[in-house]
């Protein structure tokens, strides 16, 4: 048959590589063929969970920072300080994590979705206009996020002006000033240009970006055993690529946004500055327990669990 897998991102960058691999082994192992249609070929990423969750599609790789609106609990990605920024320690969180792989494929089932695995793309840098330097220097500032709620509450927390917008109004927004900062992984700021439109980036640490690849699940549910457990080998096996692939990346591709614009001012943000941002952290996740109930904090303590599980390797 002829799958079709929707995703957020160009050919070249990591979603596209993901499913450039996934579809390699499905293709390499079956019959099957996978037809893939990275970003605006299909619109937003809304609607292709729409189209996903039609059957239109039968595969879909979406964030959190947009599934947060239909899944509660997916928020909990965006509780700042949560995730590590260490790569290693990522890659068996997300692989081993019960809160990953039992607890959130639960209710991913309840909208229609088979969840088949959770990425890391990278630890997100703010750009923006004006330096960033602590908390304070982000006042005033109509800061772009995804559209999520715990994310306009984590930008709120740190004293910025959130504007939740799709990815295919960032770059012209921040052109004509509608906004002056967004966040995303070093890769993406290049891949896409957005270091023309801004002038500093920040590293504080902050979070690490997550994304989502899962399939219909009335479709999923309607295949045999072969190809449901093919389906899951490619799922695993384009994971540990993914993962290998990334290894450096964000250091080569902020190397080539500096080659490219040798006046853009990177800084790290050392302890001091972070504080503040710490400190906010602590009421976003309030503010996530109260969105999200009983729920949310068992995803939440399983999710602390996992991650001390998967510092000690
Ligand atoms: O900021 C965004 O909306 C986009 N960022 C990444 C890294 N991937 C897809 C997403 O749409």
């Amino acid at each position: 048959a002829t799958w079709k897998y929707a995703f957020e991102e160009a050919m070249d960058e990591v979603q596209g590589k993901y499913a450039q691999k996934f579809k390699e082994v499905i293709e390499a192992n079956s019959d099957h063929e996978i037809q893939l249609f990275p970003f605006g070929t299909l619109g937003e990423s809304a609607d292709i969970m729409e189209q996903a969750q039609a059957g239109i599609l039968q595969f879909v790789d979406q964030s959190p920072g947009f599934t947060g609106s239909l899944i509660p609990e997916a928020q909990v990605f965006f509780v700042p300080y949560l995730l590590p920024t260490d790569q290693d320690q990522l890659a068996r969180f997300y692989k081993d994590s019960k809160a990953v792989n039992e607890m959130f494929p639960e209710l991913y089932a309840q909208q229609g979705l088979e969840l088949l695995t959770m990425f890391p793309e990278g630890e997100v840098a703010m750009t923006t206009k004006e330096p960033v330097e602590s908390c304070a220097d982000l006042e005033g500032v109509k800061f772009r996020v995804m559209t999520n709620p715990l994310l306009v509450e984590s930008y709120k927390a740190f004293g910025a002006t959130p504007t939740p917008l799709p990815w295919g109004e960032v770059y012209g927004s921040l052109q004509t000033n509608i906004i002056q900062g967004q966040e995303n992984p070093t890769f993406f700021l290049y891949s896409t240009k957005l270091y023309e439109v801004t002038d500093y980036i920040t590293y504080a640490g902050h979070n690490n970006f997550t994304t989502a690849v899962m399939a219909n699940k009335d479709f999923f549910d309607g295949l045999g055993e072969d190809d449901q457990k093919l389906i899951e080998k490619a799922s695993t096996e384009a994971y540990d690529y993914i993962v290998d692939y990334q290894k450096g990346l964000a250091d080569s591709e902020l190397k080539k946004i500096t080659d490219a614009k040798p006046e853009m001012k990177v800084t790290v943000l050392d302890e001091e500055q972070r504080k503040c941002f710490k400190e906010a952290a602590k009421d976003v996740e309030k503010t996530f327990i109260e969105m999200t109930g009983d729920s949310g904090q068992k995803i939440l303590d399983q999710m602390k669990a996992d991650l001390k599980a998967a510092e000690e390797g």
